[in-house]
């Protein structure tokens, strides 16, 4: 059968990247398929907001280099809450470099992201170099990668061939490739080969965009219309007046996101 209609724990039992299985594992323990994107920038602000959202989220999002007072102390945090509240950290860190260059970016720096976030992921755009690059540093270390697919914003070139040849690419690298930040759940052969995980950003369900060229779709059109597997949402949830209304709107896309799930696969 299509992984399309299979539960998340029937699909944990049979993937074989340690990280995925974790993952859909604790999706399905959670009942959560809501990741959510704390794109703010301080870092008492990121920390609040994870306690706050654990219970809800089964990922993580960051975008540490937009942190003003960014220091190994956050993520120290973080890695604690992550075990507190079981979820997986990504920093969306959207490498695009050669494989040399993403291995030094990806383990040192500033931020030495391999040593706190269980995925992060890479445009696809540099070939598969930049996979092998940042393989390198992070299968040792149990992290998986996610290729950018697909993206939510308007006059997007990741389409049509460069989406298929981007799933081919993974297709390679089964290893370490958990899966696509995309928009639709393109690859699915339903012979049970290989699983993907089709994380999908551009998630609101009051406005259909920003005026930067972001595009919302609902919870529904991403899990049921396009059969993707965990919605990202940002400034839908953080971008609450306070404290509890970012935990309603959290319960709320995680209810809505969770209620596609059964949807789709017949329950
Ligand atoms: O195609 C994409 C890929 C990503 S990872 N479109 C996106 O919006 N993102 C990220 O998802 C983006 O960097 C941001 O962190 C989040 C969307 O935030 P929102 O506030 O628009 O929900």
């Amino acid at each position: 059968p299509s992984f399309l209609t299979q539960t998340y724990s029937e699909r944990a039992k049979v993937n074989d990247n340690a990280c995925a299985k974790k993952l859909l594992e604790l999706m399905d323990k959670k009942k959560t398929n809501l990741s959510v994107a704390i794109d703010v920038t301080k870092k008492d602000d990121i920390i609040r907001i994870a306690d706050l959202l654990g219970p809800y989220i089964c990922v993580l999002k960051t975008h540490i280099d937009i942190v003003e007072d960014f220091d190994m102390e956050l993520v120290e945090t973080l890695k604690q809450l992550a075990q507190k509240h079981e979820f997986l950290i990504f920093e969306d860190r959207k490498f695009a470099d050669i494989g040399n260059t993403v291995k030094h970016q990806y383990e040192g720096g500033v931020y030495k992201i391999a040593s706190w976030s269980d995925i992060t992921n890479a445009h696809p755009i540099p070939g598969e170099g930049i996979i092998k690059g940042l393989k390198e540093v992070g299968l040792p270390l149990n992290r998986a990668l996610l290729l950018l697919a697909e993206m939510s914003s308007k006059g997007t070139l990741a389409k049509g061939q460069y989406t298929l040849d981007t799933i081919e690419m993974a297709k390679r690298n089964t290893d370490f490739v958990i899966g696509f930040i995309g928009q639709n759940r393109i690859y699915d052969n339903g012979d049970n080969s290989q699983d993907f995980l089709y994380l999908t950003p551009g998630v609101g369900l009051e406005t259909k965009g920003d005026s930067l060229g972001q595009q919302y779709r609902t919870p529904h059109q991403v899990i049921v219309e396009s059969g993707c597997d965990i919605i990202i949402v940002g400034r839908g949830v953080y971008g609450a007046k306070d404290d509890a209304e970012i935990k309603e709107r959290a319960e709320k896309y995680r209810k809505a996101g969770w209620d596609a799930y059964l949807e789709r696969i017949g329950q």
